[in-house]
């Protein structure tokens, strides 16, 4: 068996950025809540879940000082706050305890940003408002659910003294 794959499949698509299993995109560009989503999944993506502290200090140290979309909604059902498209429940939170969110304000904000005011807490905003957005997609998960790095990794680790890396950046792993 000859497995042969590009040596910089370990890292994320250009203009992706790696944490952990995922990779995630910071735009440079302002849309609407909708069309973040949109430009997310054209991109073969989704609009940034964040399911943990872990992932939310993350984002706080790699988003720019200003506001960005993240995949979160209560437009369903008022104070309801679901990740889209998952459709999962928004567990692990971030509100701005301060002023404090989410406040609805003029009952029209129904769309999750991560703010640049108090070190980038979460604020609900109204969707139709212009900001950046940061997109996610985890990379190289097979059909089972594992992750392919580590198979490949493992592979790599066991066979280190059979392998070569050519010039043109393939790593060839003879089994
Ligand atoms: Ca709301
Ligand atoms: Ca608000």
């Amino acid at each position: 068996m000859i497995l042969g794959m590009r040596s910089d499949s370990r890292s994320c698509p250009n203009g992706w950025f790696r944490n952990g299993t995922k990779c995630y995109f910071f735009s440079e560009e302002l849309k609407t809540w909708m069309d973040a989503k949109l430009a997310c999944e054209d991109d073969g993506g989704i609009l940034v879940e964040v399911e943990s502290k872990c992932e939310n200090d993350f984002l706080k140290m790699s988003a720019s000082e200003q506001w960005h979309w993240l995949g979160g909604t209560d437009e369903q059902e008022e104070n309801v706050w679901l990740w889209s498209p998952s459709q999962n429940l928004i567990i692990f939170t971030n509100w701005n305890l301060e002023e404090p969110e989410p406040n609805n304000l003029n009952g029209n904000e129904n769309c999750l940003a991560l703010s640049s005011a108090y070190e980038f807490a979460w604020y609900d905003g109204t969707c139709n408002t212009l900001l950046l957005f940061i997109c996610e997609k985890v990379t190289w998960n097979n059909t089972y659910g594992i992750n392919l790095v580590t198979i490949v990794n493992a592979i790599t680790d066991i066979t280190v003294n059979k392998s070569e890396k050519s010039s043109n950046g393939r790593i060839v792993i003879f089994l």
